[in-house]
């Protein structure tokens, strides 16, 4: 069923030194294996990807004109990377990440003892799950269930059974930020427990990580929980994303929904878009919706979820591609949504709307597409209540934004949120902003450009009742991996195939090295676990409270949030991104302020409110001796985690 040419891209089209054939055996790192490698490899798949292509039908409306030229030569003026030699397209997985720095991880000598330590559990015995065959998986999503599943939902599993112990250092597993003791008592007792308890959840977690003890993994989440019928019953499912592995992701789904119609919402071009219909053709059930990008060097990096089940409908925000890689050993964020009840039939449009106005947002955003393959994911969300929604949405989708729609995309729509709804805070003025990504887009000569100007003063914003300083005064940290971070890390150098921050980028903006800190995420245990979340915040001074926080697609670039032309009148808009922002009104915290919880998610006592921060705090800025991840160039000198330098051709 699931395609050979399929499994050769997604396993040797990238990194592929160390990796091993078999799609689920244990993480890349074996030593030896096969050497330079990438080339030929490439080779294999590309001649066996001339599969009929899946026809466009229903959803060929969705594939008009393209302006767009991604395999250009040259790099995009405000995304998230530049392109100094050419990508190769194909359809799927192999594709983009990993793969296109054309790099050679070259086996050295033996690692030395200190790298010997970051070997994951298939070596070291801590004996993590591994994300691709987690025997734990199955018990710890069915306490997440118990979390997430509706009361209404019946179910063999009763509501209240919550399995002790199943985990030995894990009380909450699978809950990230949702549980404290419960108490014995009688049923309506529980009941107000369970109430409050659901009402506690940001709803906000990490992704699973191989290769780190278990405690660390307490309350994170494999893709496989996700769409585990202990969730919800998938009846269909939509999935929006950059890099798609087609056959993996069927096998992530339980068997029993493997068949359940799946769209996918990518922003394939040309050949790798007809790549990627040969992947879905061995599968009927399988359709796929071209999102329009008709703004150059524009790409569809939105990544979520939209599981529609027996039991109702839930949303899935996150910053995973769909690749194995993407939920191996990276550090990934994932919002869940409540699991929305379905609306009395003849209920009018506006009926199931939340506070924060989810719920038009998502239909505004789904519309933006302007795409006939959406119109049934459109009419699901408005047949749901999804009134539960304590997040706003801050999205991006490309276009020269004017009057209305201005301020309803990028950074614009953050600044508008954090001006209208967020409550005054005393001195909250000269809080600061930290941002945090994994790619850097070409941002300007210098800071007053875009970064420091209109950037910094969207998230700057305040109530409308406060005074803003001007947003000079605002300190700013900016969150990158340097090149020591990627080295030691769990993966290594291939680490640095999915943080694309290209040489002739960085070039142009030294002035950008001073607000650069480390990677530290000590507490969380994935210090060793590279980003690819990305997240932006206004912290207390001395980072102990949050007025807000973010998790989202969106990279640091005009690409992604936008950039104002014709002289504030309109905002230009590159890519499609999607994120949710948290504010501390929406969970009835009135201060304004989270406390910020450091450490396991699994520790969190969302009783206190506060928020689960997945990476060290203060940030710690680079040493003078600290350089920025660049992806394209090579580094010879070190071997990394795994015993290989980086040489991109
Ligand atoms: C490596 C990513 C994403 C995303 C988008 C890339 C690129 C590139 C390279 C990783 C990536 N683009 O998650 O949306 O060259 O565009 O992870």
């Amino acid at each position: 069923m699931s395609g050979g040419a399929s499994k050769v891209q997604s396993q040797h089209g990238r990194w592929t030194v160390s990796s091993s054939d078999e799609e689920d055996a244990e993480p890349a790192r074996q030593t030896g294996g096969p050497f330079p490698l990438t080339q030929s490899v490439r080779k294999d798949y590309v001649s066996d990807s001339d599969e009929t292509v899946v026809d466009e039908g229903e959803f060929g409306a969705a594939d008009s004109g393209q302006g767009n030229t991604t395999s250009s030569t040259h790099g995009p003026p405000g995304s998230g990377h530049s392109r100094e030699s050419p990508p190769s397209p194909h359809a799927s997985a192999a594709r983009k990440i990993g793969q296109e720095p054309v790099s050679n991880p070259i086996k050295t000598e033996a690692p030395s003892p200190a790298l010997k330590r970051l070997r994951p559990s298939s070596e070291s015995g801590w004996g993590v799950s591994s994300s691709d065959e987690e025997p734990d998986t199955k018990a710890e999503a069915r306490q997440v269930k118990e979390e997430l599943v509706d009361q209404r939902s019946p179910g063999p599993m009763k509501k209240k059974q919550r399995p002790e112990g199943m985990h030995h250092h894990c009380p909450s597993a699978g809950s990230a930020a949702a549980w404290s003791p419960k108490p014995e008592s009688d049923d309506e007792t529980l009941d107000r427990w369970d109430v409050l308890e659901k009402a506690k959840s940001f709803g906000f977690y990490l992704t699973k990580v191989s290769g780190i003890p278990a405690k660390d993994n307490c309350g994170a989440l494999h893709i496989k929980d996700i769409l585990s019928p202990l969730f919800g019953t998938i009846k269909a499912s939509a999935q929006f994303n950059y890099c798609i592995d087609i056959p993996w992701l069927v096998k992530q789904y339980p068997e029993e929904f493997r068949t359940k119609p799946l769209l996918i919402v990518h922003g394939e071009q040309r050949q790798s878009k007809a790549e990627l219909h040969g992947d879905a053709h061995p599968y009927p059930n399988i359709r796929l919706c071209q999102a329009k990008l008709e703004i150059a060097y524009g790409t569809h990096h939105t990544k979520m979820m939209l599981l529609l089940y027996e039991e109702g409908f839930r949303v899935v925000i996150h910053t995973s591609n769909l690749i194995r890689d993407d939920w191996h050993q990276k550090t990934q964020g994932i919002w869940l949504s409540p699991l929305y009840p379905r609306l009395p039939e003849g209920s009018s449009e506006s009926a199931g709307e939340s506070m924060t106005n989810f719920k038009r947002d998502l239909i505004d955003y789904l519309t933006s597409y302007r795409s006939a393959g959406l119109g049934e994911w459109i009419a699901h969300v408005k047949q749901h209540d999804l009134s539960e929604t304590r997040v706003y949405l801050i999205g991006s989708t490309p276009g020269r934004h004017q009057g209305n729609e201005k301020q309803k995309w990028g950074h614009l729509k953050l600044g508008r949120i954090l001006s209208d709804r967020a409550s005054p805070v005393a001195n909250q003025e000269s809080w600061p902003l930290i941002g945090q990504f994994s790619s850097i887009g070409s941002l300007g000569a210098d800071e007053t450009k875009w970064l420091c100007s209109e950037f910094k003063e969207s998230l700057a914003a305040l109530g409308k009742s406060q005074r803003s300083l001007s947003s000079q005064q605002v300190p700013l940290h900016l969150v990158y991996p340097t090149v020591e971070n990627v080295r030691t890390s769990l993966e290594g150098y291939p680490a640095g195939g999915s943080l694309p921050y290209a040489i002739v980028t960085a070039q142009k903006q030294p002035w950008l090295s001073s607000f650069f800190c480390r990677w530290s995420a000590k507490l969380t245990g994935r210090s060793h676990a590279m980003p690819h979340i990305k997240t932006y915040m206004r912290a207390s001074p001395d980072f102990g409270e949050l007025a807000w926080f973010v998790v989202t697609s969106a990279n640091l670039s005009k690409a992604a949030w936008g950039t104002l032309e014709k002289n504030g009148f309109q905002l230009m808009i590159r890519s499609y991104e999607l994120g949710v922002l948290y504010l501390p009104k929406a969970f009835g915290i009135e201060t304004g302020r989270f406390s910020v919880h450091q450490g396991r998610l699994s520790d969190c006592k969302v009783s206190e409110m506060s928020f689960p921060i997945p990476y060290d705090l203060p940030p710690q800025r680079y040493s003078s001796k600290d350089r920025p991840w660049i992806w394209n160039i090579p580094y010879l000198h070190a071997p990394d985690t795994n015993g290989n330098i980086w040489a991109p051709s």
